[in-house]
């Protein structure tokens, strides 16, 4: 090797092509034992992304190094689900390197998009929530926040979706088949997580009594670090991912009486508890794997977050002034009765200032009014599990009751509603309450949720303790929600109105003036077209199917769940069918309608949804009178990156939400940010979606929260809107009848019987005629393309509210107590 080369080599950090290349070389060489002659494509890629790692180890300790220095105040997130999709493309943007290192892959002969194709999605979490999480931790490193994202590395994600005759059939993700060069994994972080056992009383030195939590199993939890880079600010954060090993001990006595078998079978059952994400349909399941995996990842955290804290601070109960934990949902909320246990039973505080420091250190979000998803662990699987815990929560409750009673007298019912435990046949706790009554702050994730939780689920204890509920609506990274995935459009606004909008996403407001700039508009429109292109390529070569890309692009992606109905929009377009058959002359607005997601395994009525929706479209899709004028189809396995394509090429986006069901919603921003046209509900955050682009910006149709109220106090009968509505009636019998099946006539009867004499929960009958209408404004809006993209526009340019650094910094302001870090981190962005 001739020295040049081996110099090029030994380049670590170069920022330029050439350097990259050479690294690129190396760890194909070095890293992988292999060449450039030789490797393939998988193996290009791992060196790739070591090349890229390479360039954020110096900022990954640095930034480490800089916290522990400065003693900053640590935000720890902790969270069952981080959907954080691909990582290469995002690393590279925020590192502003994407142009080097697509040069030097083509340099080294290959296609940078397809080495970027390579990755599997880190997809673990099921929606919405995973995917918040994803987008706070690029906020905290683009913010310069110490924010530390804290969860489990499952060995399989969110199932993959298969179409399989229409019907949904589910494989497991095995993203980490061939290992992931992201995660590095650290021996040297490794916690014992104790469960079973029991909790023996005993006095001590001073007399008092104390608790041991003795004869316990326990599993250890490994940590496993993703670097999380801010937005060219020279952060790096981290996410750290546990994954279950097994202790090293346990099988020895099992080794000596020659039971090899069983005790290897031992080992897996400790690393069960790490090996899948729970697909959650909003309903709580209750499985004590699931309360296994909770407690694996609070209690392993919790030791990593003490261990550090104690590196640098004497006295925990400064905790609060340096610690803030973030619960995301109640998933980690037994956080509550482990710090209290940490602090009493290993640090030998008294009950009070446990308490104390608890309260003030952690906080809550609330994701859902539903009822039935809200967490409530039966007592006897705590008692067995976590014994100690379970005293604990005993004692928490026991004091708050108290409380209760001094607040509101002696209200039978209302302490009742409000104890963490819950009495009758199964008492559970409820870990909701739990998380109330152990932090000092609830949020919600937009205004109508807010306000919905302290006026339904939670108004007893809104109304004890006013203060602690407060709203942070959702928001979304603007890197990877608009300058990753819609990179022609962002380059326009770049080119028009400086690149401030990265961070600071509310300068979109400056393109409100380009609505009658007709260069401007006419390229903004021209995008929207390439976009739709570059989709229908896409599905063409995945999927098989045509695209009308001179159609509507009307997309509906999100989870499948009856309250999101989908079932409303799979009713439009055989409405849609119908009225083309029977009026073959008449002008249509073409469109092509595209739902994707997943339904849970164990929710029956979702997946027949989407196996009603694949019906309809091959109704639709075969129909030659069709052509031109409607399509319909079901992408399967729905995913960040697959969201990447879509959100881009849609000019409509479906939210269309029963009023008061959806909390937040995140997609309905990520399409409003990249030009679609919102048809929705005021629901979630639709509502502040209006409030900003406009009212005449935004579709709005069906009944509001009060209305869907009104409606069922005063009686709904969803028999009244099925024979009042032709278009309606006509479809819904198609749907009975088998039209739409005519080999398996009575198929959908679940379906029909839930919406006649189940009387439609959801309400979706009540809305449709004033959903078919809103369908009309939208074709002709749509007919008038000027028009149609002044208001695409207004999106874009209105919609800075709802990027995740707003909402961030709002937590780190009312929540974390941490706003002076935020205004150190903005001085240095840009640089
Ligand atoms: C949940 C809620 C959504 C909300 C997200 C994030 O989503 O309305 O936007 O959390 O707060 F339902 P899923 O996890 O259910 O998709």
């Amino acid at each position: 090797m001739s020295t040049t080369t081996s110099k090029k080599l030994n380049v670590k950090t170069g920022m330029d092509t050439e350097s990259i290349k050479a690294d690129i070389l190396s760890h194909l060489r070095y890293s992988l034992a292999t060449d450039i002659e030789t490797a393939n494509k998988k193996e290009f890629y791992k060196s790739v992304v070591l090349s890229v790692m390479d360039r954020l180890h110096d900022s990954w300790l640095n930034t480490q190094k800089e916290y522990r220095e400065k003693k900053t105040k640590k935000i720890y997130y902790i969270s069952m689900e981080f959907l954080i999709g691909r990582l290469l493309d995002n690393a590279l943007v925020n590192l502003n390197l994407e142009q080097e290192f697509r040069d030097a892959c083509k340099d080294l002969g290959y296609d940078y998009e397809e080495i970027r194709d390579i990755e599997n999605d880190a997809a673990l979490g099921n929606g919405g929530l995973g995917r918040l999480a994803a987008c706070f931790l690029d906020s905290m490193a683009t913010l310069g926040l110490a924010g530390f994202g804290y969860g489990i590395k499952y060995d399989y994600g969110i199932f993959k979706q298969k179409i399989h005759d229409g019907y949904q059939i589910e494989r497991p993700d095995d993203w980490l088949r061939f290992g992931t060069p992201w995660a590095t994994t650290r021996p040297s972080v490794m916690y014992p997580v104790r469960f079973y056992g029991r909790s023996v009383p005993y006095t001590d030195e001073d007399g008092h009594l104390r608790f041991k939590w003795e004869n316990t199993q326990h599993v250890y939890a490994l940590a496993n670090d993703i670097p999380m880079p801010g937005f060219r600010n020279g952060v790096v954060n981290n996410l750290r991912l546990w994954k279950a090993t097994s202790p090293k001990s346990l099988d020895l006595t099992s080794f000596n009486q020659g039971e090899y078998i069983n005790a290897v079978r031992d080992i897996e059952l400790h690393e069960n508890i790490s090996r899948v994400l729970y697909p959650n349909d909003k309903i709580f399941v209750g499985q004590e794997l699931r309360l296994k995996q909770e407690y694996f990842l609070v209690s392993s955290t919790l030791q990593d977050i003490l261990r550090e804290y104690k590196q640098q601070h004497d006295d925990l109960r400064d905790l609060p002034k340096y610690v803030a934990i973030q619960c995301n949902d109640t998933h980690p909320n037994l956080a509550v009765p482990d710090l209290m246990r940490i602090l009493m039973d290993e640090e030998g505080f008294d009950w009070e200032t446990s308490w104390d420091i608890t309260v003030k250190t952690l906080s809550y979000t609330n994701h859902t009014v539903l009822p039935e998803a809200l967490e409530k662990w039966p007592v006897s699987m705590l008692r067995n599990l976590l014994p100690r815990h379970l005293q604990i929560i005993y004692e928490i409750n026991k004091r708050f009751i108290n409380k209760v009673h001094e607040h509101f007298g002696d209200d039978v019912n209302r302490v009742r509603r409000m104890s963490i435990i819950s009495e009758g046949e199964q008492p559970s706790v409820q870990m909701a309450n739990l998380g109330i009554v152990g932090t000092h702050k609830v949020n919600g994730v937009a205004a109508l949720h807010t306000d919905l939780i302290k006026k339904t689920i939670f108004r007893d204890f809104f109304e004890m303790y006013p203060e602690r509920f407060t709203n942070k609506t959702n928001g979304i990274t603007p890197r990877r929600w608009l300058k990753q995935c819609n990179k022609p459009l962002a380059d326009l606004i770049t080119s028009e109105i400086g690149d401030s909008w990265i961070t600071h996403l509310s300068d979109l407001r400056k393109l409100d003036d380009k609505v009658n700039d007709k260069k401007f508009m006419k390229k903004y429109s021209d995008i929207k077209q390439q976009n739709k292109e570059r989709l229908a390529a896409y599905v063409k070569e995945n999927y098989g199917f045509e695209l009308n890309t001179k159609a509507i692009f009307d997309i509906q992606i999100k989870r499948i769940h009856e309250y999101k109905r989908q079932l409303m929009l799979a009713i439009y377009a055989a409405a849609q069918y119908n009225y083309i058959k029977a009026n073959p002359d008449a002008p249509v607005v073409p469109r092509t309608i595209i739902f994707a997601g997943k339904a849970a395994p164990g929710y029956a009525m979702a997946k027949m949804f989407i196996k009603l929706i694949n019906s309809i479209s091959d109704k639709i899709n075969n129909d030659p009178d069709m052509e031109g004028k409607l399509q319909c189809f079901f992408l399967d396995n729905y995913s960040v990156t697959l969201a990447e394509q879509l959100i881009p090429a849609a000019d409509v986006s479906e939210q269309i939400s029963t009023a008061g069901m959806e909390a937040s919603g995140t997609g309905n921003m990520k399409f409003a940010l990249n030009g679609a046209v919102t048809i929705g509900t005021l629901d979630g955050a639709n509502v502040e979606i209006k409030e900003e682009v406009g009212d005449e910006n935004i579709i709005i149709f069906g009944l509001t929260v009060e209305g869907v109220e009104e409606l069922r106090r005063s009686g709904y009968s969803s028999w009244e809107y099925y024979n009042a509505d032709k278009a309606l009636k006509q479809v819904i019998d198609q749907i009975r009848d088998g039209f739409f099946e005519p080999d398996h006539p009575s198929l959908f009867h679940t379906i029909t019987n839930s919406l006649l004499d189940g009387n439609d929960y959801f309400l979706v009958l009540a809305d449709y005629p004033a959903y078919a209408e809103a369908q009309k404004e939208v074709d002709a809006l749509y007919s008038k393309p000027d028009e149609w993209f002044k208001v695409a526009l207004y999106n874009t340019a209105r919609v800075g509210k709802f990027s995740s650094d707003r909402t961030i910094s709002d937590y780190a302001t009312d929540i974390w107590g941490c706003e002076d870090q935020l205004n150190k981190g903005r001085e240095y962005q840009g640089s």
